[in-house]
């Protein structure tokens, strides 16, 4: 296991606490993507120095620092420009990196499907071109390890050119991926879509496999899940959903995943009712629901209706908590994916969202099309049924949209 040294620059007494709760966060980022935190360290100074971001003298401290603790990897919080990664790495004679190559070696660890491994290694291209000086001297000095994983070291070698050349093939790629998805998504029966979303972490996957009884991996560390999965969920007897739950978020998401994780991303956009989910027993709560507001603005879903869900309440014993998060978020629905705790009024909560796109239709239909008259009653509630002769009449309430595509439906087959 590499032996990781985090450390964080502030450069006013606001900055100081964010930045405290941010080397917390980046522990949890280190040892997800498998190094040992051996030692954090905070620095407050009056600004950034342009070559090495912490000053001369702080450099020399770090260097005896990670000699004393046998240190392999020293991680910024900060964002490294490609000069300021070298320059460290030169005067600590330590491999450098910055939180967005964290993070994205994360994300390169944890890519399963094609989709989700071409997201990721255009990122990490992306990433990569902007800071191609740093790295090829300091990969080839010091190994492989956090940072380096992806693309792999000879592809690190290749030059702008060819960087460019593969991520146009990426985009290829991913264009074609998302164009079947498009088509695949048309030829479908018009549901109710609704997607989770929410800080990584937070028991969105959790959640939807106790709704859906989906085997959705779930994981104690961060960024299980980078890509989507959806299933239907029955919210009544005859209302079913569509749930789809994807990748997480995190403050200050690199733009590069951003950007490459748009097609993932817009199952969100696609929905007719977010789920933000929220981990309740996080101490940093009100940032965590902050960034994510913040990422939904950046992807576009701002205007969306948003349901909050404060998940993980097994794990709050003071009742003063919940009634606090009550006042404060009223309209939110209170759950546990663990117990099962308040997943009736999450469904009801639903289901007033989705009360305003339910409609009442008439349907005619000969009573010899037992097809036509099965699919009125998987897609809605039958309120009213009339036989006469061999026609039957049907009222059903239902989700407006299946409802046009049932009716055109029967009006097309009854023509031919
Ligand atoms: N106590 C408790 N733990 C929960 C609950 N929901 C999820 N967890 C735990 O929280 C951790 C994260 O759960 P996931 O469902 O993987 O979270 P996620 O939001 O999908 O996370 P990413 O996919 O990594 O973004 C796991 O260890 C879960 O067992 C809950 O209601 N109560
Ligand atoms: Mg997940």
């Amino acid at each position: 296991m590499e032996r990781v040294l985090l450390i964080a620059v502030a450069i006013s007494n606001k900055d100081r606490w964010q930045k405290a709760d941010a080397l917390d966060e980046l522990t949890a980022l280190t040892e997800t993507a498998g190094g040992n935190m051996v030692e954090k360290i905070l620095q407050i100074r009056p600004g950034y120095e342009p070559s090495t971001l912490i000053g001369k003298g702080k450099i020399i401290e770090l260097k005896e620092l990670c000699r004393q603790h046998k240190i392999d990897l020293l991680i910024f919080d900060n964002t490294l420009t490609a000069t300021q990664i070298r320059n460290i790495t030169e005067q600590t004679e330590v491999r450098v990196i910055d939180r967005t190559a964290l993070i994205l070696d994360i994300f390169s660890q944890h890519a399963r499907t094609a989709e989700a491994k071409a997201q990721v290694e255009l990122a990490q291209l992306e990433y990569r071109r902007t800071n191609l000086i740093g790295f090829g001297l300091e990969l080839s000095r010091l190994g492989g390890g956090i940072g380096t994983r992806g693309p792999g070291e000879r592809k690190l070698e290749i030059d702008r050119r060819r960087i460019r050349e593969r991520i146009s093939a990426l985009n290829k790629i991913l264009t074609r991926i998302d164009k079947e998805r498009s088509v695949q998504q048309k030829n479908r029966q018009p549901f109710f879509k609704i997607s989770l979303a929410g800080y990584t972490n937070a028991g969105k996957s959790s959640l939807m496999n106790y709704l859906t009884n989906a085997k959705v991996k779930v994981a104690p560390y961060l960024f299980a899940t980078l890509d989507s999965n959806t299933k239907p969920l029955a919210i009544t007897n005859h209302i079913t959903v569509l749930l789809t739950d994807t990748v997480g978020f995190i403050r200050n998401l690199p733009h590069e995943l951003v950007a490459s994780f748009r097609s993932t991303l817009s199952e969100i956009r696609n929905a007719d009712l977010i789920l933000h989910v929220i981990d309740s027993s996080d101490s940093d709560i009100d940032n965590k629901i902050e960034a994510v507001r913040h990422t939904l603005t950046q992807i576009n879903c701002e205007k969306q209706p948003v349901l909050m869900v404060f998940n993980k309440i097994d794990r709050i014993f003071e009742n003063e908590i919940i009634r606090r998060l009550k006042r404060k978020h009223s309209n939110s629905a209170f759950v546990s994916a663990l117990t099962g705790q308040g997943i009736d009024n999450l469904k009801t909560a639903i289901l007033k969202h989705i009360k305003t796109e339910l409609t009442t239709r008439t349907f005619t239909i000969p009573v010899s099309r037992g097809d036509l008259i099965n699919r009125l009653y998987e897609n809605g509630d039958v309120i009213k049924r009339v036989q006469n002769d061999n026609k039957i009449t049907l009222t059903v309430k239902g989700y407006r949209l299946a409802l046009i595509k049932i009716s055109n439906d029967i009006r097309a087959s009854l023509r031919s």
